[in-house]
């Protein structure tokens, strides 16, 4: 039943999600906590919280001069508290490379002096990885992230300008028919 025009259109409209979601679930980035200047004082985490999208496989980077700062991975409340007493992992190498491999909340602070009551202290929320092709199907199984994850994906414009274009040819679609 189906027309040579609406196969066609069918296939365009495939063909554009895959090309278009296939590098944005193949990326996964390094992160430069702090910027080029690194883990330090007197820098807006919140800021440069806002311009990332942080995804399940992305690595956060931590540069600093060992002994000045180090990394604490720590829960809701000890995040809450600066307190250290109930860190999840501790770094202090000055180059620290923190691999986020699942979803959901992850909260840092420095552990040295006052600097996280200084403000030198973020949390993230760590989206699922999923992949839009329809050939590939998302295999994370983390619950409840899907709807977050696509929107949120990796180079999330890309994604989105994806998404946005799939759909712009299937009202075409939609119109044609
Ligand atoms: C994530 O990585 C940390 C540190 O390498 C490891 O201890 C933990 O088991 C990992 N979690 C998962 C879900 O793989
Ligand atoms: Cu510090």
């Amino acid at each position: 039943m189906a027309s040579s025009n609406q196969v066609l259109v069918v296939i365009v409209v495939i063909a554009v999600a895959t090309v278009l979601a296939a590098p944005a679930a193949a990326l996964a980035a390094d992160l430069l906590v702090g910027g080029s200047q690194g883990w330090r004082l007197d820098f807006d985490y919140d800021d440069w919280v806002e311009e990332n999208d942080f995804i399940v496989g992305d690595t956060l980077v931590f540069k600093y001069a060992m002994g000045q700062h180090n990394v604490v991975q720590a829960t809701a409340a000890s995040y809450a508290a600066c307190s250290q007493g109930n860190s999840l992992q501790v770094w202090s190498s000055g180059d620290d490379r923190v691999t986020l491999n699942t979803s959901g909340p992850w909260w840092f602070f420095c552990g040295v002096g006052d600097h996280c009551q200084d403000g030198m202290k973020f949390n993230i929320n760590v989206l699922p990885a999923v992949v839009l092709s329809p050939s590939s199907p998302p295999t994370r199984d983390q619950g409840g992230g899907d709807a977050t994850g696509l929107a949120g994906a990796q180079g999330g414009g890309l994604a989105a300008a994806g998404l946005a274009a799939a759909a712009g040819v299937a009202v075409v679609a939609a119109l044609l028919f």
